[in-house]
């Protein structure tokens, strides 16, 4: 029995056949925790949730900004970015089952085994392993309502941090969307920059999340992805970083949770 962590598929199916296949996973017998972004930019995002829906009972995906996006859109009738190539996912007739099943899904997940937080872009320096769940608590909630249209529709622009502790709900959850899928600098004031996407020194008045002061001691081991420039590097054995990057000619990396070991797939460009 093994849990694995993988980094974001966006769309790329065949490099997780051969993860999985690298290391004899077994549905019946390990845990897949995919750290989000499922789909988008690669060729086969549909096979990517089919699979994933099939083996729901020994999946976990941490939803992030691209799978955030395609809720969105079927829940606000609109069309996708044509460069995510959801198309053929918009046409599927059975996909309301894939929608059910990635809507089920969290925003972080507390691996105890290995103690583990495992999100889409990380978590907010300062949290504590509760209230980043408590957080993901709440926006699920809110996404997985009967009013997940009304939180879809208001989902994206800046939020502030104080919008964390809003009374208003709509800005509470896209101020905790934000940080959990769309995060990587800090700006000095601690709050969040989301324009840049560049490698963590790019722009030395910027704040990588995870070199935050905060987190000179972590609440746990900490694993995202969302950050492909970062090439899986970040200079800390307690801080993983799986986005690697294979939809952009990178490797995608499958991390075991318990072991700390990772398998690595390059893609051939
Ligand atoms: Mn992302």
């Amino acid at each position: 029995m093994a849990d694995y962590a993988v980094g974001d598929l966006q769309g790329c199916f065949t490099p997780l056949q051969n993860l999985l296949d690298l290391v004899n996973f077994n549905p019946s017998r390990d845990h897949l925790y995919c750290v989000g972004d499922v789909v988008a930019r690669g060729p086969d995002s549909l096979a990517c949730l089919q699979f994933l829906e099939k083996h729901r009972a020994s999946v976990t995906v941490t939803l992030g900004n691209h799978d955030l996006h395609l809720l969105a859109c079927h829940f606000l009738n609109k069309l996708p970015n044509p460069k995510d190539k959801l198309g053929a996912f918009f046409t599927y007739s059975h996909r309301e089952a894939l929608v059910e099943f990635l809507q089920a899904q969290p925003l972080a997940v507390f691996h105890q085994a290995s103690n583990s937080l495992i999100s889409h872009a990380g978590i907010y320096p300062t949290w504590t392993v509760e209230l980043a769940l408590e957080f993901a608590q709440f926006a699920s909630c809110c996404y997985q309502s009967k009013n997940a249209p009304n939180y879809f529709s208001s989902m994206y622009g800046n939020a502030t941090l104080a919008d964390l502790n809003s009374e208003i709900k709509t800005d509470k959850f896209k101020a905790i969307v934000n940080v959990f899928t769309r995060m990587r600098f800090l700006e000095p004031n601690g709050e969040l920059n989301l324009s840049n996407k560049e490698g963590k020194d790019s722009d030395t008045n910027l704040i990588p999340w995870f070199t935050h002061p905060a987190l000179h001691e972590t609440p746990c081991n900490l694993v995202f992805g969302h950050w492909a420039a970062l090439e899986g590097k970040t200079e800390r054995h307690d801080i993983i970083a799986l986005d690697t990057g294979y939809v952009w000619g990178g490797a995608m990396s499958l991390l075991n949770l318990n072991s700390k070991e990772i398998v690595q797939v390059q893609a051939n460009i």
